[in-house]
């Protein structure tokens, strides 16, 4: 599925985000970047050991909840790995939806600082850190959004979704927030 804002659209697939042919891949990471599973780990057992190298040379200090940072993509089909950071989901009282769409909305600062055209992200915190992938996936594209309407950038937002589920959730948060193409 995909939707058009102005000059830029919105992708919803199914599939691996470590695949993606893109300039940049936003990993779920957590604030000590130190790697993990779920997609942090599909990203470095991928990408390889250079990616938590350079993270660790450049940002000692971590990254904070809410927040992202960026590093090269290793063998990665991309050129960039941004490591964004969403908040553990505990019951939707403790600044969660500000915080993940602050991490969405770093990611796609950077993506864009970084001249990259094409992003591919997850469905960040909706998988270990417990957020219900419904709600995730309201404040996810609304966040995609806003952002797009603000900035005209980057060309190609891709959210990949691992299962059918998540595609769905997805699905029917973008058909809400954006029932058809928006014009320019
Ligand atoms: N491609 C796309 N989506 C995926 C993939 C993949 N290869 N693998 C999992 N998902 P998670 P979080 C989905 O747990 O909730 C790590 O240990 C997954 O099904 O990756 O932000 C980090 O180190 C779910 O829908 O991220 C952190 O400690 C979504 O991606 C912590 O987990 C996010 O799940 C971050 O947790």
């Amino acid at each position: 599925m995909e939707r058009r804002i102005g000059a830029t659209r919105i992708e919803l697939v199914e599939g691996d985000i470590t695949e993606q042919r893109v300039d940049a891949i936003v990993n779920a990471a957590n604030s000590r970047l130190a790697g993990g599973g779920g997609v942090d780990g599909a990203i470095h057992r991928r990408g390889g050991s250079e990616i938590m190298a350079e993270t660790a040379a450049r940002y000692p200090d971590g990254c904070p909840t809410g927040s992202a940072v960026i590093s090269g993509a290793g063998r990665l089909p991309a050129k960039y790995v941004i490591h964004a950071v969403g908040p553990v989901y505990r019951d939707g009282s403790h600044r969660e939806a500000e915080l993940l769409a602050a991490a969405y909305r770093r990611a796609l600062e950077l993506a864009v600082e970084h001249q990259c055209r094409s992003v591919a992200l997850p469905a960040l915190s909706a998988g270990a850190y417990g957020y219900p992938m419904e709600e995730a996936s309201r404040v996810a594209l609304r966040t995609a959004i806003d952002f797009l309407r603000e900035c005209g950038e980057p060309e190609v937002v891709r959210f990949v979704l691992f299962g059918r589920a998540a595609f769905d959730a997805f699905v029917r948060s973008l058909q809400a927030e954006l029932p058809a193409d928006a014009p320019a």
